[in-house]
């Protein structure tokens, strides 16, 4: 299967403006922000999407959550609040089919997401 634009910015044959970088997990700006911060935290695994993460995912799962937690802190985003998104297909507007979670801050946000 050919590669995603991820696998491609995580080899770095693409360019990104990258704010964490470990041996399981990648984070960089999303080139196209819905907010004043916007981050999309990845595994280097390419699991396509949340829904089909196996067992064996548990940990790798939970290091990216922690991740979040600390580039949210480190952005300065933790005082005021952000939003963490993931979105599962098509419904959902997933339109890159390598899991990444959304870091959205630096505004007020409104429920329910449109
Ligand atoms: P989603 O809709 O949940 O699949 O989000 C995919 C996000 O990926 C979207 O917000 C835009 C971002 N994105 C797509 N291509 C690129 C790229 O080449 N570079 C960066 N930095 N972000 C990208």
């Amino acid at each position: 299967m050919s590669q995603t634009i991820f696998e491609r910015i995580i080899s770095g044959e693409l360019k990104a403006n990258v704010v964490h970088d470990d041996e399981t997990s990648f984070a960089f700006h999303d080139a196209n922000p819905q907010a004043p911060t916007h981050i999309l935290v990845i595994p280097k695994k390419p699991i396509p999407r949340i829904g089909e993460a196996q067992p064996d995912d548990q940990e790798l799962l939970g290091h990216l959550m922690i991740k979040v937690g600390e580039i949210a802190r480190k952005e300065g985003l933790a005082e005021d609040g952000y939003r963490v998104v993931i979105n599962n297909g098509r419904n959902a507007g997933e339109s890159v089919p390598h899991l990444h979670i959304h870091i959205l801050g630096g505004r007020p946000m409104s429920w329910p997401p449109g």
